[in-house]
């Protein structure tokens, strides 16, 4: 399959995202635009692929991609190269438990999902760092231990200080958890950092920007934005998720608030980071 304007290779892999104001224009995300990877994209054909769930199981599965879309009940979820192959744990409970709403997806926004968000089978595991929601799905191991893989050994955790680079992270990587479920969240997309901005006559700019649940204690149902360094607060009004949208406990939110700022103030109080997973 030929896709114009994709890299494949393993030295520069796909990561890509869409200005932050973009982001931040409709509740799904249309552009396709957005992608974290680690290695090449592979060019799966769906007709063969067989997703194998093994390990600490009475009987091993295997499943074809029209098993999947035939034989199971269909859900929707509002949502270095040292290896060879990518792979991540979730806890077995988590993955288990019908209102965790993990998912082997095969669709995103009611299309077959694209070769670069995993076509043809992905894990969406919501609440938990994106690097858990592996794409290009073939195995699911049951096991009484986490994945020996890379990324979920010595990547996407939470190092001490005393780790500031590759050599001094090596005896930290394994005292310490894999992240999973992400923390709250918010983020300022407009303005952007050193934008110029006209000022309503009641003294105050529009902002505008998204809010995510942490874990599993979604849906966010406050947003309060401070302009003078966490003095103030001003309840920001959230923008209602479209009609169609029904499960929304997993999904981020947008908000806007008017805020009064004294001209030429140097920053806000919430830097516009965005979240790492
Ligand atoms: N096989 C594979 N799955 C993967 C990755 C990868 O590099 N390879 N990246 C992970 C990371 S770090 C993230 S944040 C999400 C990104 O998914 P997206 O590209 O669909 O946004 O996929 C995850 N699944
Ligand atoms: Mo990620």
């Amino acid at each position: 399959m030929a896709t114009v304007g994709y890299e494949y290779s393993a030295e520069e892999p796909l990561n890509r995202e869409p200005p932050v104001e973009d982001l931040v224009s409709s509740f799904f995300t249309e552009s396709d635009g957005y992608d974290r990877n680690h290695g090449p994209i592979p060019h799966i054909d769906a007709s063969e692929h067989i997703v194998r769930v093994d390990g600490a199981v009475e009987n091993i599965l295997e499943l074809s991609v029209d098993q999947l879309h035939k034989d199971f009940e269909q859900h929707e979820v509002t949502p270095c190269q040292e290896e060879s192959w990518y792979g991540g744990s979730i806890e077995l409970e988590r993955a288990m438990r019908e209102d965790a709403d993990v998912v082997l997806a095969l669709e995103m926004n009611g299309n077959s999902l694209s070769p670069n968000h995993g076509y043809p089978v992905r894990v969406v595991a919501p609440g938990i760092a994106g690097a858990r929601s592996v794409k290009w799905l073939d195995c699911i191991t049951v096991q009484l231990r986490e994945s020996a893989n890379f990324y979920q050994q010595h990547d996407y955790k939470v190092l001490p200080p005393e780790a500031v680079d590759g050599e001094s992270a090596k005896q930290y990587w394994h005292t310490v958890p894999a992240i999973q479920d992400m923390p709250v969240n918010s983020v300022v997309a407009v303005p952007k950092s050193g934008d110029t901005v006209a000022v309503s006559p009641d003294g105050t700019i529009p902002v505008k920007g998204y809010a995510l649940p942490s874990g599993e204690n979604g849906p966010v149902t406050k947003v309060e934005v401070s302009s003078d360094e966490g003095k103030t607060w001003n309840e920001a009004d959230l923008i209602s998720h479209p009609e169609d949208c029904e499960n929304t406990k997993w999904a981020w939110i947008l908000w806007r608030a008017a805020v009064k700022v004294e001209p030429g103030h140097p920053r806000y109080a919430l830097d516009d980071i965005g979240p790492l997973a």
